[in-house]
Protein backbone atom coordinates (compact mmCIF):
# COMPACT_ATOMS: atom_id res chain seq x y z
CA UNK A 1 0.00 0.00 0.00
CA UNK A 2 1.49 3.31 -0.85
CA UNK A 3 1.34 6.16 1.76
CA UNK A 4 0.12 9.39 0.25
CA UNK A 5 0.04 12.22 1.87
CA UNK A 6 -3.77 13.31 2.15
CA UNK A 7 -4.94 17.15 0.94
CA UNK A 8 -5.36 19.71 3.21
CA UNK A 9 -8.55 20.85 3.77
CA UNK A 10 -11.17 22.52 5.53
CA UNK A 11 -13.62 20.72 7.19
CA UNK A 12 -15.85 21.71 4.02
CA UNK A 13 -14.17 20.42 1.71
CA UNK A 14 -12.31 23.91 0.80
CA UNK A 15 -8.31 24.00 0.82
CA UNK A 16 -7.08 25.68 3.48
CA UNK A 17 -5.88 29.30 2.31
CA UNK A 18 -3.79 32.65 3.04
CA UNK A 19 -4.53 33.54 6.36
CA UNK A 20 -6.97 31.03 7.42
CA UNK A 21 -4.74 30.58 9.94
CA UNK A 22 -2.24 32.97 11.81
CA UNK A 23 0.17 33.05 14.11
CA UNK A 24 -1.25 34.18 17.25
CA UNK A 25 1.07 33.57 20.41
CA UNK A 26 4.91 33.32 20.36
CA UNK A 27 6.78 31.94 23.20
CA UNK A 28 10.74 32.34 22.36
CA UNK A 29 12.23 33.18 25.65
CA UNK A 30 10.46 31.38 28.37
CA UNK A 31 11.00 31.43 32.35
CA UNK A 32 12.42 28.34 32.16
CA UNK A 33 15.46 28.56 30.10
CA UNK A 34 16.09 26.55 27.13
CA UNK A 35 14.07 25.41 23.84
CA UNK A 36 12.10 22.79 25.07
CA UNK A 37 9.94 25.56 26.52
CA UNK A 38 8.86 27.12 23.75
CA UNK A 39 5.44 27.08 22.31
CA UNK A 40 3.71 29.08 20.09
CA UNK A 41 0.19 29.48 19.50
CA UNK A 42 -2.35 29.83 16.07
CA UNK A 43 -5.49 30.76 15.57
CA UNK A 44 -7.96 30.06 13.00
CA UNK A 45 -10.04 33.65 12.37
CA UNK A 46 -12.59 31.95 10.12
CA UNK A 47 -16.23 30.19 10.77
CA UNK A 48 -14.69 26.83 9.29
CA UNK A 49 -12.26 24.55 11.04
CA UNK A 50 -8.97 24.23 9.51
CA UNK A 51 -7.11 20.65 8.74
CA UNK A 52 -3.19 21.53 9.36
CA UNK A 53 -2.18 17.68 8.46
CA UNK A 54 1.09 17.95 6.09
CA UNK A 55 1.44 21.47 6.53
CA UNK A 56 4.69 22.90 7.14
CA UNK A 57 6.15 25.47 10.20
CA UNK A 58 9.71 26.43 9.06
CA UNK A 59 11.95 29.49 9.48
CA UNK A 60 14.24 30.93 6.64
CA UNK A 61 17.22 28.92 8.19
CA UNK A 62 16.67 25.77 7.22
CA UNK A 63 14.66 24.59 10.43
CA UNK A 64 11.70 22.90 9.55
CA UNK A 65 8.93 20.60 10.67
CA UNK A 66 6.03 18.78 9.01
CA UNK A 67 2.34 18.42 11.18
CA UNK A 68 0.94 15.62 11.84
CA UNK A 69 -2.77 15.28 12.37
CA UNK A 70 -4.07 18.61 13.56
CA UNK A 71 -7.05 20.79 13.44
CA UNK A 72 -7.72 24.39 14.42
CA UNK A 73 -11.45 24.77 15.23
CA UNK A 74 -13.39 27.94 13.74
CA UNK A 75 -12.27 30.79 15.72
CA UNK A 76 -10.29 28.46 18.17
CA UNK A 77 -6.99 28.39 19.16
CA UNK A 78 -4.14 25.37 19.26
CA UNK A 79 -1.05 25.38 20.65
CA UNK A 80 2.27 23.46 19.99
CA UNK A 81 5.11 23.37 21.95
CA UNK A 82 8.61 21.48 22.22
CA UNK A 83 7.70 20.05 24.80
CA UNK A 84 4.92 18.60 26.89
CA UNK A 85 6.03 18.79 30.10
CA UNK A 86 3.76 21.12 32.03
CA UNK A 87 7.56 22.02 34.51
CA UNK A 88 8.66 23.20 31.29
CA UNK A 89 6.00 25.47 29.92
CA UNK A 90 4.99 26.91 32.86
CA UNK A 91 2.04 24.90 33.88
CA UNK A 92 0.58 24.04 30.69
CA UNK A 93 0.75 20.88 28.44
CA UNK A 94 0.58 21.97 24.73
CA UNK A 95 -2.10 19.91 22.35
CA UNK A 96 0.65 19.41 19.77
CA UNK A 97 4.15 18.16 20.65
CA UNK A 98 6.97 19.20 17.81
CA UNK A 99 10.31 19.06 17.32
CA UNK A 100 13.38 20.34 14.72
CA UNK A 101 12.26 24.42 15.00
CA UNK A 102 13.80 26.64 17.64
CA UNK A 103 12.40 29.88 18.33
CA UNK A 104 15.63 32.89 18.23
CA UNK A 105 14.94 35.09 20.99
CA UNK A 106 16.22 38.55 19.63
CA UNK A 107 15.52 37.43 15.69
CA UNK A 108 13.92 34.50 13.46
CA UNK A 109 10.81 33.76 11.63
CA UNK A 110 7.47 31.34 11.14
CA UNK A 111 6.03 30.35 8.24
CA UNK A 112 2.77 28.03 7.81
CA UNK A 113 2.77 26.16 4.44
CA UNK A 114 0.25 23.88 3.47
CA UNK A 115 0.09 22.03 -0.03
CA UNK A 116 3.09 24.95 -1.36
CA UNK A 117 0.84 27.64 0.03
CA UNK A 118 1.89 30.27 2.82
CA UNK A 119 -0.61 30.47 4.85
CA UNK A 120 1.08 32.71 7.34
CA UNK A 121 4.09 34.53 8.31
CA UNK A 122 5.79 36.07 10.97
CA UNK A 123 9.55 37.70 11.12
CA UNK A 124 10.56 39.35 14.17
CA UNK A 125 13.84 41.36 15.04
CA UNK A 126 15.67 42.00 17.74
CA UNK A 127 13.18 45.37 18.48
CA UNK A 128 9.97 43.48 18.82
CA UNK A 129 8.77 42.25 22.43
CA UNK A 130 11.06 39.48 24.63
CA UNK A 131 10.40 39.86 27.98
CA UNK A 132 11.74 36.50 29.65
CA UNK A 133 8.99 34.51 30.55
CA UNK A 134 6.25 36.22 28.81
CA UNK A 135 5.29 35.39 25.18
CA UNK A 136 5.28 37.73 22.48
CA UNK A 137 1.44 38.27 22.01
CA UNK A 138 -0.42 38.98 19.08
CA UNK A 139 -2.99 42.19 20.49
CA UNK A 140 -5.30 42.23 17.94
CA UNK A 141 -8.25 39.71 18.92
CA UNK A 142 -11.04 39.31 16.51
CA UNK A 143 -9.48 41.51 13.91
CA UNK A 144 -6.31 38.87 13.76
CA UNK A 145 -4.97 38.86 9.78
CA UNK A 146 -2.22 37.17 7.97
CA UNK A 147 -0.83 40.68 7.15
CA UNK A 148 -1.79 42.49 10.63
CA UNK A 149 0.70 40.27 12.16
CA UNK A 150 2.94 41.88 9.90
CA UNK A 151 4.60 44.69 12.45
CA UNK A 152 5.72 44.72 15.83
CA UNK A 153 3.28 47.16 16.97
CA UNK A 154 0.32 44.78 16.65
CA UNK A 155 2.78 43.13 19.55
CA UNK A 156 3.10 42.97 22.87
CA UNK A 157 4.63 41.09 26.07
CA UNK A 158 2.23 39.21 27.62
CA UNK A 159 0.59 41.24 30.15
CA UNK A 160 -1.08 37.90 32.51
CA UNK A 161 0.33 35.40 34.23
CA UNK A 162 -0.85 31.57 33.12
CA UNK A 163 -0.58 28.32 34.70
CA UNK A 164 1.55 28.14 37.71
CA UNK A 165 2.47 31.98 37.49
CA UNK A 166 6.34 31.47 36.17
CA UNK A 167 5.34 32.75 32.58
CA UNK A 168 3.25 35.48 31.23
CA UNK A 169 0.40 33.83 28.14
CA UNK A 170 -2.95 32.79 27.53
CA UNK A 171 -1.99 29.50 25.89
CA UNK A 172 -5.12 28.16 24.20
CA UNK A 173 -7.01 31.48 25.12
CA UNK A 174 -7.71 34.86 23.21
CA UNK A 175 -5.37 36.74 23.28
CA UNK A 176 -5.52 40.23 26.09
CA UNK A 177 -5.26 43.46 24.30
CA UNK A 178 -1.87 44.73 24.48
CA UNK A 179 -1.48 47.84 27.23
CA UNK A 180 -1.85 51.18 25.73
CA UNK A 181 2.06 52.48 24.89
CA1 LIG B 1 14.19 30.90 22.27
CA1 LIG C 1 1.76 37.40 8.70
CA1 LIG D 1 -3.44 33.14 23.41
Amino acid sequence: MSVSVRPVKKAGGQRTSAGDVIFNEIMKNPAVPGDESEWFELYNPTTVAARLDGCVVSDDGGESMTLGQLVVPAKGFVVLGASVDPKANGGFVPEYHYTGVLLGNVGDELNLTCNGVLIDRVQWTELWPSGTGRSMTLGLGDTATVSGNDFLGAWCDAPAHYGDGTNYGSPARPNPPCPAR
